[in-house]
């Protein structure tokens, strides 16, 4: 799709509540009436809902369910967080394609693919991402920080993804530590950081953030489907992935800020009041040993301290908790 389809796209969204004229479109782009008129026509036959009327313009009912990098970018335009925003359509892993990218750039990075064919977890597990319904991201950031403050960057960005899907969702969204966001006991949400560095310091964080977004509960393939759910199965409407994006980066912007600012003890109490992991008895695996033992606090610098069976305190900085 061309540039100029991109900004009147963007234009038409932005101005969703009333008719925009041809001539309007024609002078904030710089090209010629016939062009825009051109344009639209081509958009209305690639499945936009656009309504236009003689003397009035051009009013965009529904957009298909689809991300274009037009729109994706002028709702980013007011937030500081992201500088290059790069929108595919299929992907094997927005991850993957973060590594390559990034050392074209020199700055921040958000990779949004509409589907992946091959996304993954942790430790290589498969991570489901159906074309349409989610959002499948990866977030390429530069703090100037050494790479000891990895855990403390997951912890702040679990409470800001957790807080932007609270705000669609009619059910307690928590955190489950230290990369999953839960609803109800089901997983809506998976992440993971990844980094490159050079000896102490760390030269980017990729952070690959899958949500659960518009899935039914048959979208969800037979391995998943009683562990896993989405934000629409806790919403009464179908959810504008637009508006739950441009809210997702805001509260991530939040988050990294504080993280760059402010200790973890600062957010500590928070992030024990949003996990959903206290008061019951929990499998976790830590490297290749497994032990089940309940979560009792997570102390000032972000470890979980967990009681084992046999009542001795472990200090866990990661692990993989079976709820
Ligand atoms: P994880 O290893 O904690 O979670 C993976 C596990 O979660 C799988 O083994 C499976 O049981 C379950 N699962 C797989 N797909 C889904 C799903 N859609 N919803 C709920 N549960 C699921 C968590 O890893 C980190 C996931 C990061 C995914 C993002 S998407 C954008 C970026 N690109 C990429 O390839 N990965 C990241």
């Amino acid at each position: 799709m061309s540039k100029y389809s991109q900004d009147v796209i963007a234009m038409l969204y932005k101005n969703q509540s009333e008719y925009i004229s041809g001539q309007y479109i024609a002078d904030q782009l710089q090209i010629s009436r016939a062009a825009v008129k051109k344009i639209i026509d081509q958009l209305k036959l690639d499945g936009f809902d656009i309504k236009s009327i003689n003397q009035k313009g051009h009013k965009l009912n529904a957009l298909p369910n689809q991300w274009y990098s037009g729109i994706v970018s002028s709702l980013l335009e007011e937030q500081n967080l992201i500088s290059t925003i790069k929108v595919y359509d299929s992907v094997e892993s927005t991850q993957t394609i973060a590594k390559q990218t990034l050392v074209d750039y020199e700055d921040s990075m958000m990779i949004l693919s509409e589907e992946q064919t091959q996304g993954r977890g942790r430790f290589n597990r498969n991570w489901a991402s159906s074309k349409g319904k989610g959002l499948w991201m990866s977030l390429v950031l530069r703090p100037n920080v050494p790479f000891s403050m990895i855990p403390k960057f997951n912890l702040f960005i679990a409470l800001g993804i957790r807080d932007a899907i609270q705000a669609f969702s009619n059910d307690k969204v928590a955190i489950k530590w230290p990369n999953d966001i839960y609803i109800n006991d089901k997983k809506v949400c998976g992440f993971l950081t990844e980094m490159v560095a050079n000896y102490d310091a760390i030269e980017a964080i990729i952070c690959g953030i899958g949500i659960n977004v518009n899935h039914q509960q048959q979208d969800f393939g037979k391995e998943i489907e009683h562990r896993a759910t989405s934000i629409r199965l806790h919403s009464a409407d179908k959810i504008d992935r637009y508006r739950f994006l441009t809210t997702l980066i805001n509260e991530i912007e939040k988050r990294y800020t504080q993280f760059l600012n402010q200790p973890f003890s600062d957010i500590r109490e928070e992030y024990i009041e949003a996990s959903n992991i206290w008061h019951r008895k929990l499998r976790f695996t830590e490297n290749d040993s497994q032990f089940v033992g309940e979560a009792i606090d997570i102390d000032h610098d972000g470890f979980l301290m967990v009681k084992d069976e046999n009542d001795e305190v472990r200090r866990l900085i990661s692990a993989d908790i079976d709820i």
